[in-house]
């Protein structure tokens, strides 16, 4: 791509709010000239050295001053846009920094538009679009799983992919096409069969990288729910789990009525915790309206934890609640710490799904149970390098189901060149996840969901 030319923009890069710092970023042809415009260095310097930082004085058009500040400029190209790139780093809050950028913008800079500073670097191909995306990722990123793959991604794991995947897919047409063009040279059945085989392989790999599952995990974190009938400990738990007393515990059934919701950090993985009423059936509309959350939050969940209580025998909640548990659930005995009435064994003989003695009273069987949620939300490490980007997956996924296509037409004996079609197919969603080929719609679209200022 080449160097494209551009009007000179400015933004604030850092946060609103209060915080110890602000910075003025401007890029672009004039970027030198605005910066020697309003800032005067406290050692007096005619020429700027390039990614040096300066102290001094950012100034009005009289001179006056509008902070103490740092100053550099970064000249091209090696700079976060590849333009000439000034950063003034203010005093935190937003006058001082608004001041700034405001004398930036006088001396000739456009404000720039949310993105336009990473869209900069795109276009001057510095980075690729999936690359881009992984900027703003790592932004919103809101675990140290959810940075870990946005970083992975910044350093090309998706690119790298891609191209790794592409070349392959371009040795199998290659082949495909020494079949069709040369047929009396190659033997057709065995080429459909290797063709079919490394295609196979190939869409496996691609699925195994864009699981959804683990994509939203990463993104947005995992979703915990306690569920139970009353007062069988699921706020105690709740409490525990979090370890401060955050909701309400006492001995009368019906304590809690609304689902409350508080995040931990399982292992990397963001989780959501929900701790919910005690479900059965009521007269209380208020505690009804509790009751129908409750299920729906159990639901939308990653993890339902089922509370039970030891010391009692197994009432119809209970059953029904054992009864519907599926993959998702793990099934806590709690007041394990009492004598015990109803056990594991009975339990047994009703569920598939993991049984856990647990007290939260007592704090017995936590880590066990800890170490099952760590082991039930982690994204595993076969999905290292897993794609996270919604825009990825879905090309990723079309890709794959290109190649079962091609797959499905070569097993049904149809002439190869109509898997060579699915091929190229799979091939157009894969540069579009790189942006090779993507369209000007597509860049805008990724850039929109930016914030002004990267
Ligand atoms: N002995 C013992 N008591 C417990 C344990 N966990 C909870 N309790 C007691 O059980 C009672 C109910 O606890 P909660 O945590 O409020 O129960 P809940 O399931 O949230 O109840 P609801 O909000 O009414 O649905 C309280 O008196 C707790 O002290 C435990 O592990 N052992
Ligand atoms: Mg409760």
């Amino acid at each position: 791509m080449n160097h494209f030319e551009a009007d000179t923009i400015a933004a604030i890069a850092t946060a609103g709010g209060a915080g110890g710092i602000a910075i003025v970023r401007v890029s672009g042809g004039e970027a030198e000239a605005i910066l020697k415009h309003m800032f005067i260095p406290a050692v007096k310097r005619e020429y700027f050295e390039s990614h040096r930082l300066m102290y001094g004085r950012a100034v009005d058009e009289g001179g006056e001053t509008l902070d103490e500040v740092m100053a550099v400029l970064m000249r091209a190209p090696s700079t976060y846009t590849r333009e000439d790139v000034a950063e003034i780093h203010c005093h935190g809050g937003s006058a001082s920094a608004n001041a700034v950028l405001g004398r930036a913008l006088a001396l000739g800079a456009r404000m720039a538009a949310p993105g336009e500073f990473t869209r900069r670097a795109f276009m001057n191909g510095r980075i690729d679009l999936s690359r881009a995306e992984a900027v703003m990722q790592l932004i919103s990123a809101n675990s140290q799983a959810a940075a870990r793959a946005s970083l992975r991604q910044l350093e090309g794991g998706v690119s790298g992919f891609v191209r790794q995947v592409s070349d392959r897919l371009k040795d199998v047409l290659a082949l495909l096409e020494a079949s069709t063009d040369f047929p009396e040279e190659v033997e057709e059945e065995a080429t459909a069969r290797e063709v079919a085989e490394a295609l196979g392989k190939i869409a496996g790999e691609i699925r195994r990288r864009s699981d959804r599952r683990s994509a939203r995990l990463l993104r947005e974190g995992a979703s915990i729910v306690l569920a139970g009938r009353p007062n069988v400990g699921k706020s105690s738990l709740m409490n525990a789990l979090l370890n401060q007393e955050r909701a309400i515990v006492t001995s009368i059934p019906g304590t809690t009525r609304d689902v409350l919701t508080e995040r931990i950090s399982i292992g990397g993985v963001l989780a959501e915790i929900s701790d919910t009423a005690g479900q059965r059936d009521t007269q209380d509309p208020i505690e009804r309206i509790g009751v129908d959350r409750a299920k729906r939050a159990v639901e939308r969940a990653d993890v339902v934890l089922i509370v039970l209580d030891a010391a009692s025998e197994m009432d119809p909640a209970d059953a029904e609640l054992v009864k519907a548990a599926d993959e998702r659930a793990i099934i806590c005995l709690n007041k394990s710490d009492l004598p015990p009435v109803l056990t594991a064994q009975q339990l047994q003989t009703l569920t598939e799904a993991k049984i856990m003695g647990i007290s939260a009273q007592a704090g017995t069987g936590l880590d066990a149970l800890i170490d099952e949620l760590r082991r039930r939300i982690a994204v595993g490490e076969e999905n290292n390098g897993q794609l996270t980007a919604r825009r990825h997956i879905e090309l990723a996924q079309s890709a794959a189901n290109s190649l079962d296509s091609a797959v499905g037409a070569i097993e049904a004996g149809m002439p190869l060149d109509t898997a060579a079609i699915d091929i190229r197919e799979a091939l157009s969603n894969l540069s579009e996840i790189t942006g090779e080929n993507a369209t000007e719609a597509v860049i805008d679209r990724v850039f929109e969901q930016f914030c002004v200022g990267k």
